[in-house]
């Protein structure tokens, strides 16, 4: 059924993609050895490594062309000719890595190969997106968007602000199951499966408005945290005046845990603690020797609320958030147990529940050795725990260095109540010379930080412009005399953002590639209007010093966060859904229709009809149907030919969808309207693509 055998379609002709995969493709060099086409392609970087431009490569292309002249022609110097041979992935070759990059406001996610730079797909999570059908009438999009929107708040809401991408782990290890997401906007998060890269749940967090300290995961995927950016108002009716900041509002640690079989969230297992009102920024969670734990960033332990022009005009700028917010030499890192919360959650006494979520309070919190604080230099950013889980590396931002926390000390100075004071709410204070392991002076406006396998770590520098490259400590493997030492800067451009190394939120991250989040790009690509590109670049770290490699224009959001993942852990990925699947859980859908059963049942004014779509037509292609009937259709593409999607529109009722081949996709149309609607497919599948077609009759009543 489906296959292409029995197809007279001239459009059906088999492209399974292994058959023309060529990646071993023999190629025989000049001095007759017979190697593999990526060896060879080794040989001509080796080649080019002693100058591309002027030295004889030793080698010709298939084409006749020889290298340096093809790189003397184009006006490429010797690095720029090697940067363009170390990113060049051969057509039906595959990127080493994927990059599942943030969207920021287009509120979708971007997969990407790396070294190509290539976009290999845009995934719809808070967006709708039309080629995908997903939020255009199919009962996926619609599902997940409506699930994952609150009506009280905004009604549809379709749109999000994509941050930190955060993928499931093993033992600390990138699994390949799940990809989490936050918005940023919504303190809503997301989860796309990984076996078909798409989304298949939202959560709007209770007691989030906004959210930043997430998506970021535990070493088992135990819980994906995420917690508040803008503290919320904790009162009944959600309104306190701004002057009862302290008193009233409240941020949340949130520890979301994941059925493993689904990768969705589930409520009941789930807890926050509820924090001081100190807008919480980024957070990391522990690993091996930190495992256990959660570190939090903070900025306004001032409680600044603004106020910088008052209702009758006056202006008082020194009042402004900005002004007041940076008034502390210290602000504080949190520090949390979130085993000895799970234990108090489980245990159940003294909860709160706050809008359907267990909520573990504040002092509870504080008297239960769960939070603890330690002071960090004004206003950071970035906090990130390095592969082995020793070192806590928080980004100044305001200040210059990098400061670095040892879990060995933090450890050592909760068993010892070694404390400097208390906040306000009764929160101990460890005592910073105690935590505190080393500060690394890297430049202006530290942001995150990464790592790779031999005990470095590369920070965003956004002031700068640059990355800074600096070495760990002991425990990473540096001796004493190479610890703590800022090595080299590579400038970008510009003003970074988030970087991201192989595999560098890992306990065993690859080093290999480094890609820089440039927020603007000013001049590096030709002008495009008023709204630049974002610009990523690709950062070779395998060279003695670090090289740019590509530039590569974002054209369609604001990536915040990536995570880089070797594409040999995306090993669930399938290319073909068994047939009559649905895809929400992967189960056969009792809508699922084989050729041969395709049926239209009426039950009073529903009108179901069981369709199959494949090259190249519906069946049926005519569905007649009373005005006031709603139309159920339950579409099977009953192909099992990898790439043989079709699309079905009804534009006049605002309907597109996707069906990949064997899944299942049901679509419920209340037709209001009479009228003869033309239904297509939008998808171009064959050479009969246009001849896809049908109507939809609704007669008058
Ligand atoms: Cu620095 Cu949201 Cu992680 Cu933007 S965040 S850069
Ligand atoms: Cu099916 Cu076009
Ligand atoms: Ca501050």
């Amino acid at each position: 059924m489906g296959t292409d055998g029995d197809q007279v379609d001239p459009g059906g002709e088999d492209r399974t993609p292994e058959k023309e995969h060529a990646s071993e493709r023999p190629v025989v060099t000049k001095h007759g050895a017979v190697v593999s086409r990526r060896a060879a392609l080794g040989m001509m970087v080796g080649g080019a490594a002693v100058g591309v431009v002027g030295a004889k490569v030793g080698f010709s292309s298939s084409s006749g062309g020889d290298l340096s002249g093809t790189a003397t022609e184009m006006g490429l110097d010797g690095p720029a000719a090697q940067a363009a041979l170390k990113t060049y992935v051969p057509g039906g070759e595959y990127d080493e890595y994927f990059m599942m990059s943030s969207g920021g406001h287009s509120g979708q996610v971007m997969v990407y190969g790396v070294p190509s730079m290539r976009l290999l797909k845009v995934i719809p999570v808070f967006t709708p997106e039309s080629w995908q059908g997903y939020g255009f009438g199919t009962d996926q999009g619609n599902i997940v968007l409506e699930e994952g929107s609150d009506p009280a708040k905004s009604n549809p809401l379709r749109w999000g602000d994509t941050h930190h991408p955060a993928l499931s782990e093993t033992e600390g290890s990138y699994d390949g199951r799940y990809l989490y997401i936050n918005d940023r906007a919504n303190g809503r998060i997301a989860m796309v499966d990984l076996r078909d890269f798409k989304t298949k749940q939202i959560f709007d967090v209770p007691n989030l408005q906004t959210s930043h300290g997430g998506c970021f995961i535990t070493p088992n995927s135990e819980y994906v945290h995420i917690s508040t950016m803008s503290p919320t108002p904790n009162t009944p009716s959600g309104y306190a005046p701004l002057s009862r900041y302290k008193e009233d509002f409240r941020g949340f640690s949130t520890w979301l845990a994941i059925d493993q079989n689904t990768g969705r969230f589930i409520m009941d297992e789930s807890f926050q603690i509820e924090l001081p009102p100190y807008t919480q920024d980024l957070a990391d969670a522990g690993k091996l020797t930190s495992f256990g734990f959660g570190f939090i960033n903070s900025y306004n332990t001032e409680m600044a609320t603004g106020g910088n022009m008052n209702m009758d005009g006056s202006m008082d700028p020194a009042q402004s958030l900005e002004a007041t917010a940076t008034k502390n030499d210290y602000d504080f890192m949190h520090i949390i147990d979130w085993q000895k919360a799970e234990e108090i959650f489980k245990a159940g006494s003294g909860l709160k529940t706050i809008n359907g979520m267990t909520v573990i309070p504040l002092d509870m919190a504080a008297n239960e050795g769960i939070l603890h604080f330690a002071p960090e230099p004004r206003n950071p950013h970035g906090v990130d725990v390095n592969p082995t889980g020793d070192y806590i590396c928080v980004g100044g931002k305001l200040d210059p260095n990098a400061s670095v926390y040892s879990i060995e000390r933090i450890k050592d100075a909760i068993a010892k109540q070694d404390y400097q004071g208390t906040d306000d709410y009764g929160v101990p204070i460890l005592t910073l010379e105690s935590v505190l392991e080393a500060q690394v002076e890297l430049g202006a406006g530290p942001l995150h930080t990464q790592f790779d396998n031999e005990g470095n770590a590369y920070t965003s520098l956004f002031v700068d412009s640059a990355v800074a490259k600096w070495s760990l400590g002991p425990k990473a493997g540096k001796s004493d005399a190479d610890s703590w030492k800022l090595l080299e800067k590579l400038p970008v451009q510009y003003n970074i953002g988030h970087l991201v190394t192989a595999e560098g939120d890992t306990v065993e991250p690859d080093g290999r590639y480094l890609v820089a989040l440039n927020k603007w790009s000013i001049d590096r690509f030709p002008p495009v209007g008023t709204l630049h590109p974002q610009n990523f670049q690709l950062v070779d770290l395998t060279t003695p010093q670090m090289e740019i490699l590509a530039d590569m224009p974002v054209g369609n959001g604001e990536p915040h966060y990536v995570q880089m993942i070797h594409r040999d852990k995306l090993k669930n990925v399938i290319q073909v859904y068994e047939p009559g699947t649905d895809p929400m859980n992967f189960t056969t859908s009792p809508y699922a229709t084989a050729a041969g059963e395709e049926r239209i049942e009426r039950k009073g004014k529903d009108l179901h009809v069981y369709m199959t779509a494949m090259r190249s037509h519906y069946t049926p292609d005519v569905v007649e149907a009373q005005q006031g009937d709603v139309l159920n259709l339950h579409i099977t593409n009953i192909e099992q030919t990898p790439d043989a999607t079709h699309g079905f529109a009804i534009p006049q009722y605002n309907i597109e969808a996707s069906i990949d081949p064997g899944e299942v996709v049901n679509i419920a149309v209340p037709l209001n309207r009479a009228g003869t609607f033309a239904m297509y497919c939008s998808e171009f599948c064959s050479a009969l693509h246009l001849e896809m077609q049908g109507w939809l009759q609704v007669a008058p009543q």
